[in-house]
């Protein structure tokens, strides 16, 4: 049986709007920060142990109605081994940025011999949630991966991805070929391994334009999204100020869209697939609200959110380092209760 976080995000039919966190994992948990100490970010993800344990932390926590997988868009990468390290404050940091025509040639390409601990680490997942809770797999989209290697870090206008993109279309279609192609295999692991849906996050895709989104973009993410539609499961498409590129995105081929915290919920029905669900988008900052105030912008989203064929309810980003671990949980049971109500007055 389906649970209902796939059901809410094929657009099915459920009693309650399920609920999870991006980034439910992480920073804002005590155990997590004292489960991390000494490990590097990256060994923590190839460690199953670890990973297992930091993925079940916010499950048993919050309550949410869905897991996400511990690890990191760059982990594919380093899997396949290219030199990248999560540097703390900072984010991926690669040892030799790409430029050149001979830099995409040299790209290492990800099999599955390199990730046998992915594997690993999602048996271990699956196996001890609940079983009304699924995990969500993930992977990069290729444009924010190929900004990463393009930059060689963390960037604030992504000017050399953008100047590769328009200058040397060729060579950047070529890296985002090569980079489909990882993505889908570490999505694919993860759900052939025990996942049941997954997310692909294109983070900084709302910093093109719709033109260049659509030329440039949007057809390697449709190859993505093709290629795992035999794995037939629910599949979100998420990225970060993307309220102007919602219309092209939905047309990616995900069953749900994820909505920013800067679009209204009801104009972002609007914008998406009329089959497709939705997913969003509480500004992570009003966690730090009075609970009365968070209250009334819970109640509005999850009125809105039911508009639509499917919703899940999340974050319209990741949760802030210094939010009080306590109030997720009151979020999830807010959103629980109010749904209910909503849903039985719509019955
Ligand atoms: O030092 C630390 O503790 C590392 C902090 C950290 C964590 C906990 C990073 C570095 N990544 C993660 C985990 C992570 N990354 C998850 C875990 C699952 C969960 O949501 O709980 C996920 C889904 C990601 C995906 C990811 N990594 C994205 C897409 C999501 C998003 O936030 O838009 C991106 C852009 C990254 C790159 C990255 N990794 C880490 C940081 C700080 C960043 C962003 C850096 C930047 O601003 O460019």
């Amino acid at each position: 049986m389906a649970t209902t976080f796939e059901r809410a995000a094929t657009g099915r039919p459920v009693s309650r709007t399920p609920v999870w966190f991006m980034r439910q994992a992480g920073r804002s948990l005590p155990e997590y920060l004292k489960l991390r100490e000494g490990t590097s970010m990256l060994e923590s993800c190839r460690r199953p142990d670890m990973v297992t344990e930091i993925t079940m932390q916010p499950v048993r926590r919050h309550g949410v109605d869905a897991a996400i997988f511990f690890s990191d868009i760059v982990v594919p990468l380093q899997a396949a081994g290219v030199g990248v390290e999560i540097k703390p404050g900072v984010g991926p940091v690669m040892d030799q940025p790409i430029c050149r025509a001979e830099d995409i040639d040299a790209l290492p390409e990800l099999t599955p011999d390199d990730i046998p601990d992915i594997v690993e680490s999602v048996r271990g997942i699956v196996e001890q949630l609940p079983e009304d809770t699924p995990l969500i797999g993930f992977a990069g989209a290729p444009f924010t991966l190929a900004s990463y290697l393009i930059e060689g870090g963390p960037s604030k206008n992504h000017e050399k991805t953008k100047a590769m993109m328009v200058g040397a279309p060729e060579l950047f279609d070529r890296l985002l070929s090569k980079l489909d192609v990882m993505s889908e295999l570490f999505i694919r692991t993860q759900v052939e391994a025990g996942a049941s849906a997954f997310q692909v996050f294109d983070s900084w895709a709302g910093y093109l334009c719709e033109e260049d989104y659509r030329r440039y973009v949007l057809p390697h993410t449709q190859r993505l999204f093709s290629g795992l539609s035999d794995l037939d499961v629910p599949s979100i498409h998420f990225g970060v100020q993307t309220g102007e590129l919602l219309t092209a995105m939905s047309e990616a081929g995900s069953t749900a869209v994820g909505v920013d915290f800067r679009v209204d919920l009801a104009e972002g029905i609007k914008r998406i697939q009329p089959h497709q669900a939705l997913q969003g988008n509480l500004d992570p900052a009003m966690l730090f609200a009075p609970w009365e105030a968070l209250q009334e912008r819970i109640e509005s989203i999850v009125r809105k959110g039911l508009e639509a064929p499917g919703f899940v309810f999340n974050l319209g980003h990741g949760v802030l380092p210094n939010t009080d671990p306590e109030v997720p949980g009151r979020v999830v049971r807010e959103v629980h209760r109010i749904s209910e109500q909503v849903l039985a007055e719509k019955a």
